[in-house]
């Protein structure tokens, strides 16, 4: 049964932009199957002390078949691949890749905790997620109505 899997990405180093452009395509490579963008947010470091950058963030909507074992693994994998170096939680990052909900799916280990345990208090994760609900369960419910009927797709006019 696949499940419905929402990423909140952010960024506050570097191109902003471009590293939530590189870190969304990543995802879209090793995750089966990408069903939504929210747009992306200029906004306020939460929770960190002295002067950092704004962040830009967005959350990006799958559906996949995939554990959170092998979730984790592969945005932990993309983080490093965009040159992120750890320094702690609350440091500046050039992408920094968050597991917010998947599926009903509930999860508590020192590693990983699902749903994520911060996302109802951050409006840098609400915000865009309120853009994507209406699109993803829409699609849930015709993918369930269609099963595996499957068309050829010919091509596009
Ligand atoms: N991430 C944090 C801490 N604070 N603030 C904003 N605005 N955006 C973030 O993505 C963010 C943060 C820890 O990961
Ligand atoms: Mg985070
Ligand atoms: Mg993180």
């Amino acid at each position: 049964m696949s499940e419905i899997l929402v990423f909140s990405l952010g960024s506050n180093l570097g191109n902003r932009l471009e590293n939530l452009r590189v870190g969304v395509q990543a995802l879209q490579l090793k995750i089966d199957k990408w069903l939504a963008n929210s747009s992306v947010y200029e906004t306020e470091p939460m929770g960190v002390s002295g002067f950092q950058n704004t962040y830009f963030n967005m959350v990006s909507v799958f559906s996949t078949n995939r554990d959170p074992n092998e979730i984790l693994a592969i945005t932990q994998q993309i983080e490093r691949d965009s040159g992120r170096v750890s320094k702690g939680d609350l440091q500046p990052r050039i992408l920094d890749i968050d597991i917010i909900l998947l599926g009903n799916q509930t999860l508590s280990r020192p590693e990983l905790i699902i749903p994520h345990p911060r996302f109802k208090e951050r409006e840098f994760v609400l915000r865009p997620l309120l853009e994507v609900v209406p699109y993803f369960n829409r699609n849930r419910d015709l993918e369930e109505i269609l099963g595996q009927k499957k068309l050829e797709k010919v091509g596009f006019i």
